[in-house]
């Protein structure tokens, strides 16, 4: 039996103007996971590719796989094409089954099969052990065979009936059981990070143990665990002699939970001194709380720290449940920047409803925290987190799932209209981006390679900063009448 992992065509302008794209972990979790047990699979990157619908549709009368499966880090805003993409396969090949995994299907698993019929199976959490076990039924049976999929814990499927929900699975164990099915990916060049040649994105733990309201990524892997962390170290040396790899992304929620794990993990990337240079997203807590070890951080090669800041105002950062404080944040920044990492502040806008006074105030304190870069997102309240049952009553002005997306405004502000919002958002970036100190530490810096990177990133991100106000004029529409967060959010 065939199986095509297909990673669909969702296009973002961050991946094609900004950082790159990225390898899709997640489908080469499963591949490596299907290999493992005895499974023909193959791999089709339609976003690094950039293919059509109809060219997909192509491969897949010339594959002639038995079951396709697809699925979006990306996943709440790469929805809708995950469902157009299923839909020109099932007219160029119907007799293909289709299953779709992922964040965003596990939450709506119900929804996305009764709204639509292009989808045949919902892989409910985390795929290494459903898929294979998943497969496994269907070389036996056929999807019309309800007994034997019922008897697949984890997935949730379509019969004449109605639709089955077979029981939950239990997490997988420990992460080293499985492996990353690395030998799927056709084209290495394609995945590019930072201006540092190729790209890869790693996982050394999953699962987070804070409750941040807006966050649902803790309740979707249910426990903290971590893989071996020096035989991860022996990964990303592996990745970077046999495949070239200069970048590694770490996926992690939050790598540093457990400190001695964490450190196991520098130690053996410094002891190993390959020329990779890694992104991680690290709470400020941890940063802080690391300030021993922050040479170490450097030495393994760690220059680029995101830090969920997420909010200026103390009051905010109780509210969302952060467990962190403005001093923590502030001292994270000075911390990461003495020691030659470059600070990436997370920063939210609408988890409140702002005012231009609040936006000032919130500009003022993020260059005092003088980070290196600003990623500045909107609040987006995914229907399986507390937040969104909290902002049930607000209204949402943007109905196109597709912008759902952190780069989009989605809730309705009580103070500023959309384009008051966007302008200041802009104006927020733009400003934190110039301030002369940054400038001169980045781009003036004596230190040539770090220059260059500085160079390729400033260029990278102005793309991206020009392009979203391009975006927003040319394409952004919001909602005429906008309906209440509870309309879209019923089925959890
Ligand atoms: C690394 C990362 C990125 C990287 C790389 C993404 C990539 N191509 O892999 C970059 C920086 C490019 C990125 C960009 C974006 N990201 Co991102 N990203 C992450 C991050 C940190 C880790 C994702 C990851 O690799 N997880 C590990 C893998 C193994 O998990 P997984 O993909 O969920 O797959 C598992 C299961 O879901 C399941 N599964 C998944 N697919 C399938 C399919 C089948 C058939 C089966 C059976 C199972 C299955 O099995 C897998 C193994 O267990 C998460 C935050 C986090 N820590 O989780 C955000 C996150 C995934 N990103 C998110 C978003 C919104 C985006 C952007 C849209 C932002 C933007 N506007 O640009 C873009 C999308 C652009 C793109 N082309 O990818 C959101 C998704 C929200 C949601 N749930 O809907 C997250 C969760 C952040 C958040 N806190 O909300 N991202
Ligand atoms: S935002 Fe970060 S720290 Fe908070 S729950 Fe989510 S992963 Fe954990």
């Amino acid at each position: 039996m065939q199986t095509m992992l297909i990673n669909p065509p969702y296009q973002t302008i961050t991946s094609n103007w900004g950082v790159g794209h990225q390898v899709p972990l997640g489908l080469l979790m499963v591949g490596g996971a299907l290999r493992d047990a005895g499974q023909d699979v193959s791999l089709l990157d339609a976003e690094s590719m950039r293919l059509s619908y109809a060219r997909i549709a192509d491969e897949v009368r010339r594959r002639k796989p038995d079951v396709v499966m697809t699925g979006h880090a990306g996943s709440t805003p790469a929805h809708p094409v995950c469902m157009e993409m299923f839909d020109a396969i099932r007219r160029a090949r119907p007799e293909t089954v289709r299953v779709y995994g992922g964040v965003f299907p596990t939450y709506h698993d119900e929804l996305v099969l009764r709204q639509h019929s292009v989808v045949d199976i919902v892989v409910r959490g985390e795929g290494e052990a459903t898929a294979p076990a998943l497969l496994q039924a269907l070389v036996n049976g056929a999807v019309s065979d309800r007994a034997r999929l019922a008897a697949v814990a984890g997935i949730t499927f379509r019969t004449a009936e109605g639709i089955v929900r077979a029981p939950d699975r239990a997490s997988i164990g420990g992460l080293d059981v499985c492996r990353v099915g690395w030998e799927l990916v056709n084209d290495w060049d394609s995945y590019q990070c930072f201006g540092r040649g190729r790209a890869a994105i790693v996982q050394l733990s999953r699962g987070c143990p804070h409750r941040c309201t807006y966050c649902g990524q803790h309740g979707f892997w249910k426990r903290w665990r971590h893989r071996d962390p020096t035989a991860l170290a022996d990964e990303v040396r592996w990745l970077h002699d046999e495949q070239g790899v200069r970048f590694v992304t770490l996926a992690d929620e939050n790598p540093t939970t457990l400190k001695d794990i964490w450190v196991t993990f520098l130690d053996a990337m410094a002891q190993r001194d390959v020329d990779v240079q890694f992104f991680a997203t690290i709470r400020a807590t941890d940063i802080v709380r690391d300030a021993d070890v922050l040479d170490l951080y450097r030495r393994a090669g760690l220059r680029y720290v995101l830090m969920g800041i997420d909010t200026t105002d103390p009051a905010v950062i109780d509210q969302v449940r952060k467990r962190s404080t403005t001093r923590d944040d502030f001292a994270a920044c000075r911390l990461l920047r003495e020691h030659g990492i470059h600070p990436i502040i997370g920063h939210i806008v609408g988890l409140g409803d702002e005012t231009w006074a609040d936006l000032r105030q919130a500009r003022r304190a993020l260059a005092e925290y003088d980070g290196d870069y600003l990623n500045a997102m909107y609040a987006t309240p995914h229907s399986w987190t507390s937040f969104a049952s909290e902002q049930a009553d607000r209204r949402v002005v943007q109905e196109d799932q597709q912008r759902w997306d952190y780069r989009h405004q989605v809730l309705e502000q009580r103070y500023l209209r959309p384009w008051q919002l966007f302008a200041a958002v802009k104006w927020l970036e733009l400003s934190f981006h110039l301030r002369p100190r940054r400038l001169r530490r980045l781009l003036l810096t004596r230190d040539r390679p770090r220059r260059r990177q500085a160079w390729w990133t400033a260029w990278h991100t102005t793309v991206v900063w020009l392009m979203e106000i391009v975006e927003f004029v040319c394409r952004v529409r919001f909602a005429g009448q906008p309906r209440p967060l509870r309309a879209f959010t019923g089925d959890k």
